[in-house]
């Protein structure tokens, strides 16, 4: 099959104009937004004309459907509240594209997929969540995002494009390409990467409750500061981490609310999310059991209290190993000896859609390993070598 790389580049730049900001080449495409809405509505015309049956679930999940057998392509089109052109929506086009050139060269029968809210404005790769059976949808409409918002009420953005639930069974694989959105690729000079496996998560939200109190009056030893348990929990959990976790364990405090966020006004309420992952699921729950057990210490030291959300989380996943074989024969053509097997230290449908049917997933590098930002980017001859890599793949399987 031929892939065609200005027809495949210029769908890519044109989806990135939904939601277009910052500088260069950012977008803000937050699931359910407008922007969003819009890309998915375009994703469904171009879909349309590649000859494939635009289906929609009520989750959001686009997908564009070939006849039965066929091997499923695609990635999520939502962004981070501050995202990069590439995250996501690289593999939706990329599919895209392959889908077109393997119809137009009477190949594999292929159907691609733009799943919803994989960056988890609700929840952790919500879209795919629900659509493998992972999260049920009652459950995923009471989840919120950080104004308070339920996802149940964001998603009748979609209800014009929504046409029915889709069978997951019509389809004997998934592949994903994605950007590598970390350093290894762009320090190594290596154009491929071919996932091995994906690490494990857990994200919930940790409140701490002291005394809201006036910041002039109030003695330092008698406050029930919320942000200093806050504080005093951060900078401990390096050091009752350490004989669980390895180089490679990471862990991040990426959101934090104050109550009431005032400056003359001792905090008495302060909600962060804790969110940790590893490839090692044993790892990640010992993780766990320190987190609660140090909360709780901080929070009886200070005569404070604690509550823990709802605690989401996906388990590590190794990718199949007849597909994960067909891209490392795709990329030694396209990039010989250019190329490395690696793990995914970022989160991808794949893991939900692995619960489903084999998956496997392939890297190209991200700039200065940048990503989840405004500067995200990839050389566009590195963007169209993943591109043919993925094609050689399908075509050998
Ligand atoms: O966070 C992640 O790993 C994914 O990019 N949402
Ligand atoms: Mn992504
Ligand atoms: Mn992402």
């Amino acid at each position: 099959m031929n892939i065609d790389p200005a027809r495949f580049l210029k769908d890519l730049h044109t989806l990135r104009e939904f939601g277009a900001a910052g500088v260069g080449k950012g977008v803000v495409r937050p699931a359910y937004s407008g922007a969003d809405v819009a890309a998915r509505a375009w994703l469904a015309d171009r879909i349309r004309d590649a000859g494939l049956r635009v289906e929609m679930d009520a989750m959001g999940n686009l997908f564009g459907l070939a006849d039965a057998p066929s091997l499923l392509l695609g990635s999520h089109s939502d962004s981070q509240p501050e995202g990069g052109w590439l995250d996501g929506a690289l593999g939706v086009i990329a599919a895209l594209e392959v889908a077109r050139a393997s119809r137009a060269a009477g190949g594999p029968a292929i159907s691609v997929v733009s799943f919803q809210d994989e960056e988890g404005r609700f929840g952790v790769t919500t879209g795919s969540a629900v659509w493998s059976g992972h999260l049920d949808q009652a459950t995923a409409d009471t989840l919120s995002d950080h104004t308070g918002a339920k996802l149940g009420d964001a998603r009748e953005a979609m209800d014009a494009l929504v046409t029915g639930s889709v069978d997951p069974a019509q389809f004997t694989g998934f592949i994903e390409l994605h950007i590598e959105q970390g350093p290894t690729l762009d320090t190594s000079g290596e154009q491929i990467g071919v996932v091995s496996d994906i690490v494990g998560i857990r994200d919930m939200k940790i409140t701490f409750d002291g005394q809201q109190n006036h910041a002039g009056t109030t003695p330092m030893h008698l406050r029930r500061d919320a942000f200093q348990a806050v504080s005093a929990f951060n900078a401990k959990l390096a050091t009752r981490f350490r004989n669980v976790v390895t180089p490679t364990t990471v862990w991040t405090i990426g959101h934090l609310s104050l109550h009431p966020n005032a400056s003359s006004i001792v905090p008495g309420r302060a909600v962060f999310s804790m969110q940790w992952r590893d490839g090692d699921a044993d790892r990640l729950a010992r993780m766990e059991t320190i987190i609660r057990e140090l909360a709780e210490e901080m929070a009886q030291a200070r005569s404070m209290s604690v509550h823990f959300g709802q605690m989401l989380g996906l388990e590590p996943v190794q990718m199949d190993t007849r597909l994960r074989t067909a891209l490392e024969q795709g990329a030694q053509s396209v990039a010989p000896d250019n190329w490395r097997l690696m793990p995914s230290g970022a989160l991808h449908d794949a893991t939900n859609v692995s619960r489903l049917m084999p998956v496997a997933m392939l890297f190209v590098p991200s700039i200065g390993g940048i990503s989840h930002a405004f500067e995200e980017d990839t050389d566009e001859a590195d963007l169209v070598a993943g591109v043919q890599v993925l094609a050689r793949a399908v075509s050998a399987l």
